[in-house]
């Protein structure tokens, strides 16, 4: 296992849409479990493979609190096969997008289709934070930030700050 670098925006890497795995093998496996040892260090509760600059359809996610019984999911290829027409807010934050919090809208439950790390297809009904977070990481895979879903305002308030982030390390 291994932790990988996770890119930040502005980035063309992050807006790539990812290839779909064709079969969950020795090289998946060990791509999930470097993200789930990057993600726990980072610490976040979800990471997409296109966040370590892997354009593949896989994504790890552990919502279990601090204390709690780790929880974690490695998906690939996952997809949202039904939604509740109820929507919730949760305030949202990225890895790639360090310091930037807002609110983002999104159906409060799912059923999501995946194959897991046995190669094995899945379904999961997810609700709350876990649904939330699912639905975050399957944006990633297709390019998509949770800063896209904001305001043109907020969006080009979000940018701003993250270009001169780049710029001052640059710099250093
Ligand atoms: O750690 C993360 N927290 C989070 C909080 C609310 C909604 C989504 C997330 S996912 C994020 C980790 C990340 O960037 N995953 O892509
Ligand atoms: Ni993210």
């Amino acid at each position: 296992m291994a932790l990988r670098e996770i890119l930040t925006a502005p980035d063309p890497r992050l807006t790539v849409a990812c290839a779909k795995v064709v079969s969950v093998d020795d090289e998946i496996r060990a791509l999930m479990d470097d993200m789930l040892e990057t993600m726990y260090d980072a610490p976040g509760i979800g990471l997409a493979a296109i966040q370590v600059g892997v354009h593949k359809r896989v994504i790890v996610v552990d919502v279990a609190g601090e204390g709690e019984e780790p929880q974690p999911l490695k998906m690939a290829n996952p997809e949202i096969l039904d939604d509740h027409g109820q929507l919730s807010i949760y305030q949202e934050g990225c890895l790639s997008v360090p310091d930037i919090y807002e609110e983002v809208e999104r159906p409060a439950a799912c059923v999501v289709g995946y194959l897991d790390e046995h190669n094995q297809p899945q379904t999961l009904k997810a609700e709350g934070l876990l649904a939330t977070c699912i639905q975050h990481e399957i944006d990633h895979l297709n390019g998509i930030l949770f800063i896209d879903h904001l305001s043109k305002l907020k969006k080009s308030m979000a940018v701003k700050k993250l270009t001169k982030r780049k710029k001052l390390q640059a710099a250093s």
